[in-house]
């Protein structure tokens, strides 16, 4: 299995790891080394321009070779410009900025080795009513991605939907839309990443909307993680909807799915090393569990869509798991 994780987590309880060193001085490099710490880590994603602002991909490259881990994806973050939106900015300068930004990102990718680009357009949306004209600021964003994907017909691009924040709406918020837009873009290179707050926070079930982009054979890329729903929280994988995500990776098995399992988390006031290995301990047992419960047993229990029947993978859950101390 593939794990992938962010590198921003790696900066909390900076004295846990890098000691007095001055928090301002530490570098994308230091926060790898942190992350090459992790047992069961195989690979980091890096967010495009923010981790290349000071350093050269060159650099990153070899450094990563020398940690002996692998760069999963590049991740979009549209910072400072782009307030007012990004393929959907009514400003064409900004616009434009917004769709070479991708264009570099998907090279950078390719250079490091990188399995896919995600774009997450966390300003196109609107907050007030009469704020857009919502036809052509959707059509804005096909057109964008269509040039970015004809470009590229060769690399994964995927498309993470969020409902909100930091807009009050985004123009692209929950599976259904992500789908109608990925046929209208109509490139086979594009797919979704399902992120599992995002999911909670638009009150989709995670694992149905895994079988819809499973469906239309769009399946690109997860971003686990758990949350109290209405926020983008973050939280460990399990910690808060254990038979949703359960379910949701019984549904990844369902699928064949063997992309890369990215936690996208927030170790506020954790050490994000022991937070990314309970996390991958955490993925590894719920796919164990399945497997010895059998998948098979499993289907059964979806078909017979007895509510009572579905319960008995949770008591057999708390029956298999034998408490140790320390793993
Ligand atoms: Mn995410």
């Amino acid at each position: 299995m593939k794990f992938s994780t962010r590198l921003n987590s790696f900066k909390t309880m900076p004295e846990n790891f890098f000691g007095d060193k001055c928090l301002k001085s530490l570098t994308v490099f230091d926060y790898i080394s942190r992350m090459a710490t992790v047992d069961g880590l195989t690979h980091v994603e890096l967010n495009y321009p923010e981790h290349f602002e000071n350093t050269s991909v060159e650099e990153v490259k070899s450094f990563l070779t020398e940690k002996k881990l692998q760069v999963s994806g590049i991740a979009l973050r549209f910072k400072n410009h782009y307030t007012f939106g990004e393929y959907a900015n009514k400003d064409s300068q900004i616009r434009d900025k917004a769709i070479r930004e991708t264009m570099e990102a998907i090279e950078v990718c390719n250079e490091l080795g990188g399995e896919v680009t995600t774009i997450w357009l966390a300003n196109d949306g609107f907050d007030y009513a009469f704020q857009m004209d919502y036809e052509k600021a959707y059509d804005k964003i096909v057109d964008a991605l269509k040039q970015i994907t004809s470009r590229y017909p060769d690399n994964n691009i995927s498309f993470e939907y969020k409902p909100y924040q930091p807009r009050a709406f985004s123009l692209i918020g929950n599976i259904s839309t992500t789908l109608v837009l990925l046929d209208d873009v109509g490139a086979p290179n594009m797919g979704v990443t399902l992120d599992f707050c995002h999911m909670l926070m638009t009150k989709e079930n995670p694992a149905y909307s895994l079988a819809l982009a499973a469906r239309k054979n769009r399946l690109m890329g997860f971003h686990l993680n758990d949350g109290h729903k209405d926020n983008d929280d973050g939280l460990m994988l399990g910690s808060v909807h254990f038979m949703q995500t359960l379910e949701f990776i019984y549904y990844a098995k369902r699928y064949n799915y063997d992309g890369l399992i990215y936690f996208d988390t927030f170790p506020l006031r954790e050490d994000p090393v022991a937070e990314c290995e309970q996390n991958i301990r955490m993925y590894k047992a719920f796919d164990s569990f399945l497997d010895r419960f059998g998948l098979e047993r499993v289907e059964e229990i979806i078909q017979s869509e007895d509510a009572l029947e579905a319960q008995k993978l949770l008591y057999s859950f708390t029956q298999q798991q034998t408490l140790t101390t320390n793993k």
